[in-house]
């Protein structure tokens, strides 16, 4: 039986119907999270991302066990960084830049273990793993074919980092029409104020990209759901 779930968010309930809905997990990547990875190359404490494991695990695990369907990404290159724009290698100052070798293998190159998802979110055997070579998961992957012939159309948006790779997948989400939920606790910066100036763009302007809420609200809604189900 599918039903529409509403969930206390901003700037106005949420309502999605989980048989059209997909968690989405952005990034969660040694090379992001972990020490010796491509945001420590650049700088970053990294020590802010791993507040997002523990609320995070527990949001996948709900959507495992209610048969949710669940997305990973990862940001990342071929290894003759043949799909690296050379403006995107030459950015910034990191200590390594993409394709160096690092502590955990070439920097943000497939097939390296720093590229791959951290143990604690590791994909499970049928759920989808995209290869991005961008911030957005939707430029230059098969996301959106996938999405459609799936028939999902809601969003719940989790990962890192906030104000990069997950604004960008929520504004591509959002033009392509696409509802979006993005999990406060559940997505993570590794500055604090954009962390909370990107939750507030968002849902800003009557949810100008989509929603915001804590993943304690979402667990309640998808909990008040199954209790008011008949037995
Ligand atoms: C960045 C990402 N920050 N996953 N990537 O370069 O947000």
């Amino acid at each position: 039986m599918t039903e529409t779930i509403a969930v206390e968010a901003a700037p106005s309930p949420y309502r999605f119907d989980p048989t059209h809905a997909a968690l989405v997990i952005i990034d969660m990547q040694r090379d992001f999270v972990e020490p010796g990875g491509f945001g420590e190359t650049l700088g970053n404490d990294v020590s802010t991302l791993q507040a997002v494991v523990a609320p995070l695990q527990v949001v996948l695990a709900d959507a495992r066990q209610r048969g949710l369907a669940v997305i990973h990404t990862r940001e990342g290159h071929l290894p003759d960084l043949s799909d690296c724009p050379p403006a995107k290698l030459r950015r910034g100052a990191p200590s390594l830049r993409i394709g160096a070798p690092g502590p955990k293998g070439r920097i943000l190159i497939r097939g390296e273990y720093g590229h791959d998802i951290i143990d604690d979110l590791a994909p499970m055997p049928g759920e989808l793993v995209v290869d991005k070579p961008g911030k957005g998961s939707f430029h230059a992957t098969g996301l959106h074919d996938h999405l459609a012939a799936s028939g999902i159309t809601s969003l719940v948006v989790t990962g890192v980092t906030t104000e990069v790779c997950v604004h960008t997948t929520v504004r591509e989400a959002n033009d392509r029409g696409y509802e979006c939920l993005v999990l406060s606790d559940c997505v993570g910066s590794y500055f604090p104020a954009f962390q909370e100036a990107a939750l507030a763009m968002i849902s800003a302007q009557g949810g100008i990209f989509g929603w915001v809420a804590s993943s304690s609200a979402y667990l309640s809604a998808l909990a008040a759901a199954d209790s008011s189900l008949p037995v």
